[in-house]
């Protein structure tokens, strides 16, 4: 199987699994993992998602030995994938367990918390074999690094080290390798046991806010505020601030 699904309490853990390629993606994994992603979202047990590699690669981008001249259709599979990842409600973690390179760069991209082992690295592959950074690459990199640095990343595509890559905002942290995983599902547990309707609307928000001028995400936040407020995680936090003991959060509406 090209991806793997292991059920944990309150989450699910989805691992690329192509080992011996990197975990190159192809169309048939596209389509998976875009399956996976849905079960998890109809699962009202399921309160966050890890994403992560099999094997000494995070992913290696498309499988080169499947590709013609026609991406169009293969991309429409992809970008399913990325936008389902950012409307998800949930807070999806990428633990990034080596290199990220091309669409599996960006595909970890698409991810709201990214942690990488420090041996891992970030390549906007593209450049080397004649594409644009595809899969989100053109939106993320200049929001997360900045102009001249996304510029710089997907002209020379260089490998950006994990620690590099946390230093410049691209991700979250880097991790020593050995403690990645544990990391990783710490990271998803607490996150699991979040807020989870309050997270998935601060997703939305911060989505939002890369188009929306100052006044209309003033608006976003008030109507998504309310939202929020009406949910019965706000009247826990609440409640157990003023008990000062720790929230219970069931994440149900
Ligand atoms: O169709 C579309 O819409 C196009 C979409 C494009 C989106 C993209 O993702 S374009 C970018 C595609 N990816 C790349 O260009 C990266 C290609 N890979 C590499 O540059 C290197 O493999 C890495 C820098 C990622 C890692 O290097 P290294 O030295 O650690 O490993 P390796 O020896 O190159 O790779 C290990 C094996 O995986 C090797 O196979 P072998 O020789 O052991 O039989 C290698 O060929 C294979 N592999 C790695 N990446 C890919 C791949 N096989 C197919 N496709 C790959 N992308």
């Amino acid at each position: 199987m090209t991806i793997l699904v292991e059920k944990h309490a309150g989450y699910r853990q989805i691992t690329l699994n192509r080992p011996d390629r990197l975990n190159a993606l192809t169309a048939e994994m596209g389509a998976v993992l875009l399956a996976a992603l849905g079960e998890a979202q109809a699962d009202g047990d399921c309160r966050a998602i890890l994403l992560t590699g099999a094997g000494r690669g995070f992913c290696a981008g498309q499988d080169l030995s499947q590709v013609g001249s026609d991406l169009g259709g293969l991309l429409d599979g992809y970008n399913a994938v990325i936008r389902k990842l950012r409307s998800l409600e949930m807070p999806v973690v990428c633990a990034v367990n080596g290199v990220a390179a091309g669409a599996g760069a960006n595909l970890a991209l698409a991810c709201d918390i990214v942690l990488a082992a420090t041996s891992a690295s970030f390549i906007q592959a593209f450049a080397k074999i004649g594409l644009i950074p595809d899969v989100g690459g053109t939106w993320f990199l200049p929001r997360l690094v900045g102009a001249a640095r996304a510029r710089a990343l997907a002209m020379l595509a260089e490998p950006l080290s994990a620690e590099r890559a946390a230093a410049w905002g691209l991700i979250w942290q880097a991790v020593d390798d050995d403690k990645l995983l544990d990391e990783a599902h710490a990271l998803t547990v607490l996150l699991a046991q979040g807020p989870t309707i309050g997270l998935a609307l601060a997703k939305r928000a911060l989505d939002a806010a890369e188009t929306n001028t100052l006044d209309e995400q003033l608006n976003l936040e008030r109507d998504l505020q309310g939202e929020a407020a009406h949910n019965p995680d706000y009247a826990e936090g609440v409640r157990a601030f003023l008990e000062k003991r720790p929230p219970v959060f069931t994440g149900k509406r």
